[in-house]
C-alpha cells in the first residue's frame, strides 16, 4: 500500500492537496477535521463533545479521534484502493504512535510524511478568507486562530521530529500556486513509494 500523511499547521493546504492526491494515486482520503464535523452536523454524543475542542481551537481528545481510525485499513482494501491519504492525523505523538501500531497490525507502514511548510501570516490570512464562506465557527475568530495555530507549535510540531527518526518527512513548500505544490508533492511521493512501498 502507498500510506501518506499530509502534515502542516491549520490552513496551511492539507485539505486541498489530499483532493487531488487522493485521485492521482488512487487513496482512501481520510480528514479527521472532516469526519468530526460529521458527526458535529449529525448531532452525535461523539459530535457533541468535539465541538467544545474545535469551537475553542483546541485539539479533541486522542482517544476520541484516534477511536475514529480503527477500520481505515480494511475499508481502504475492501474499496480496492492503493493505499491511504491521512489529512489532519496524526497531530499528536500519541496519535502518531497509534497508527503506527494499527498499520504494522495490518501489515502495512507509513510511506512518507509530506509536511506543508507555510507562515503564520499566510496561514492567519488563509483561514480568516476561508472563513468568509466556510461557517466554520473556527475559521472566523483571530483568538480561535491563534490558539489554533498555538496548538499546531506545542502539540503537533513534535510529530515531525517522530517522522524524522523513521527518515520518512519531506517537507514541501506551501505557498505558490495550487498546482505547483500539487507537481513538488507528487514528485516527493514518487521518490519515496519504491523506498518504502510494501505491495
Ligand atoms: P482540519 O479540518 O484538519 O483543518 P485545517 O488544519 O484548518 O485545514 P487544512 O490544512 O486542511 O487547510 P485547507 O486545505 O482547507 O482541522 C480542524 C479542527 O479539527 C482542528 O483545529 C481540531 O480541533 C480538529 N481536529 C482535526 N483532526 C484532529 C486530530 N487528528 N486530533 C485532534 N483534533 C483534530 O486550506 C485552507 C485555506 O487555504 C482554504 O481556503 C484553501 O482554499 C486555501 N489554500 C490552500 N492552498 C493554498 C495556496 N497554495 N495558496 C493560497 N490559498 C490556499
Amino acid at each position: 500500500m502507498i500510506n501518506l500523511i499530509l502534515f502542516g499547521p491549520p490552513g496551511s493546504g492539507k485539505g486541498t492537496q489530499a483532493e487531488r492526491l487522493k485521485e492521482h494515486f488512487q487513496l482512501l482520503h481520510i480528514s479527521t477535521g472532516d469526519l468530526l464535523r460529521s458527526e458535529i452536523a449529525n448531532g452525535t454524543a461523539l459530535g457533541l463533545a468535539a465541538k467544545e475542542f474545535m469551537d475553542a481551537g483546541q485539539l479533541v481528545p486522542d482517544a476520541v479521534v484516534i477511536g475514529m481510525l480503527g477500520g481505515a485499513v480494511d475499508q481502504a482494501r475492501q474499496a480496492g484502493k492503493k493505499g491511504i491519504i491521512f489529512d489532519g492525523f496524526p497531530r499528536t505523538t500519541a496519535q502518531a504512535e497509534a497508527l503506527e501500531h494499527m498499520l504494522t497490525d495490518k501489515g502495512t507502514a507509513v510511506s512518507c510524511v509530506l509536511s506543508l511548510v507555510v507562515d503564520e501570516e499566510e496561514l492567519t490570512q488563509r483561514i480568516l478568507k476561508r472563513g468568509l464562506t466556510s461557517g466554520r465557527t473556527d475559521d472566523t475568530d483571530i483568538d480561535t486562530i491563534r490558539k489554533r495555530v498555538q496548538e499546531y507549535r506545542t502539540k503537533t510540531e513534535p510529530v515531525a521530529s517522530f517522522y524524522k527518526d523513521r527518515d520518512l518527512l519531506e517537507e514541501i513548500e506551501g505557498v505558490g500556486s495550487i498546482d505547483a505544490i500539487t507537481e513538488a508533492l507528487m514528485d516527493a511521493v514518487n521518490a519515496f513509494s519504491s523506498k518504502h512501498s510494501d505491495g
